[in-house]
């Protein structure tokens, strides 16, 4: 007889804040040329130089298609290990598991149903299949939800808070026959989130259709980081706008209220001609266009240990975003990494990265 059914929230998992300490990160190695353009030579450059940060800082390991592990092997620092994986694209944020802790030192992890976020490519069996692969390999719980979600609609503060976007959650690409509460109760069971604050747009013109970790996210309970843009005339004002009321008006699942600190962002930012050309346009797969406004974002950034890996685009704003940054992560080394071949794909730093906390005893658990 198979076990009974059961949830994380039952079983006394909760989602750990990206800052509580990791024994690992993992990453994917991008090849897909419909995605990402000159054949993905630029953005596994650029994929080298973010797990070569995180490395300096916490093991790294990056899966590589069989027929690529020798070439991503070339091109990565030595000391990230490069593993043989299926999957087919390299967002895993998005098609990894969303890892769990609990008191008595266990690991688990959240696999979601992955669709593209939405359908967005034809085919996305592999991706569907890599978070049970990652947590075998991980030797953690694995619980399969019955709920369409990707890691980068979700942020937590830890302690059950939630930050995610309305118009992600609620897409009809996602779980059209679940109602907000309902969705909310799913949050509850699998990730055992006690508060969930509902922003209601995300970022103008991402194609996830709004994923929080391009528009806010915890920098330490009580304390959320929102992308801004002083510029009303441009389409992200209103949204960050709407997103900051209700940041200001909410609590926490703590009770507290939340500072906010508006990072702006970088641009605007477009795709040109020139990079549109060399990505493959492929029926079955989300079309590129020059001209196409990019969601580019400063919160789109990784918190290691010990450390904040930073997408920067040559921008008049990676300074001050660099600052303000220092200052909200006052004992983390801010390392700023090159974010505009992520960007073209579709997301940026954080999208690419999937942290493996450590188990959940109490030393595991600090924050800053
Ligand atoms: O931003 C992300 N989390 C992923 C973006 C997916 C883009 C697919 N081309």
């Amino acid at each position: 007889m198979p076990p009974p059914p059961t949830t994380p929230a039952a079983d006394s998992y909760r989602m750990p804040a990206e800052w509580e300490e990791h024994s690992r990160t993992w990453m994917l190695w991008p090849f897909r040329p419909d995605v990402w353009r000159e054949n993905a030579r630029p953005a596994q450059a650029a994929f080298a130089a973010v797990a070569a940060a995180i490395a300096r800082f916490e093991p790294v390991t990056v899966g590589a298609l069989p027929a690529l592990v020798e070439s991503a092997r070339r091109m990565l620092p030595a000391e990230v290990a490069v593993v043989a994986l299926e999957y087919n694209d390299a967002w895993l944020r998005d098609s990894g598991p969303t890892f769990l802790v609990n008191r008595a030192g266990g690991l688990a992890g959240v696999d979601w149903l992955f669709n593209a976020w939405g359908g967005h490519y034809a085919d996305f069996s592999a991706d569907d299949a890599l978070a049970g692969h990652i947590l075998d390999a991980a030797g953690a719980r694995r619980y399969r939800a019955d709920t369409v979600m990707e890691g980068g609609a979700l942020h937590t503060d830890g302690e059950g808070t939630l930050l995610v976007v309305a118009e992600c959650l609620l897409h009809p690409s996602r779980n059209p026959h679940l109602s907000k509460a309902e969705i909310e109760t799913h949050l509850q069971e699998w990730l055992n989130a006690q508060t969930v604050i509902w922003l209601p747009y995300g970022v103008a013109n991402d194609e996830t259709a709004g994923h929080v970790d391009n528009l806010a996210c915890f920098v330490r309970p009580g304390v959320v980081a929102l992308t801004w843009t002083d510029d009303e005339s441009d389409p992200q004002y209103a949204r960050s706008l709407a997103a900051e009321r209700i940041l200001l008006a909410s609590r926490d699942a703590q009770g507290r209220r939340l500072e906010v600190h508006r990072i702006h962002q970088p641009g605007p930012l477009f795709m040109t001609d020139a990079e549109a050309s060399t990505i493959v346009q492929r029926e079955g797969s989300r079309p590129r266009r020059g001209g196409a406004r990019l969601a580019a974002s400063y919160i789109n950034h990784y918190i290691a240990n010990r450390a904040v890996v930073v997408p920067v685009f040559d921008d008049p704003h990676d300074a001050p975003a660099l600052a303000q940054l220092t200052a909200l992560y006052p004992q983390r080394a801010i390392v700023s990494v090159p974010g505009r071949e992520i960007l073209l794909g579709g997301g940026n730093v954080h999208c690419i990265t999937q942290q493996q906390p450590k188990g959940g005893r109490e030393e595991g658990r600090k924050g800053g």
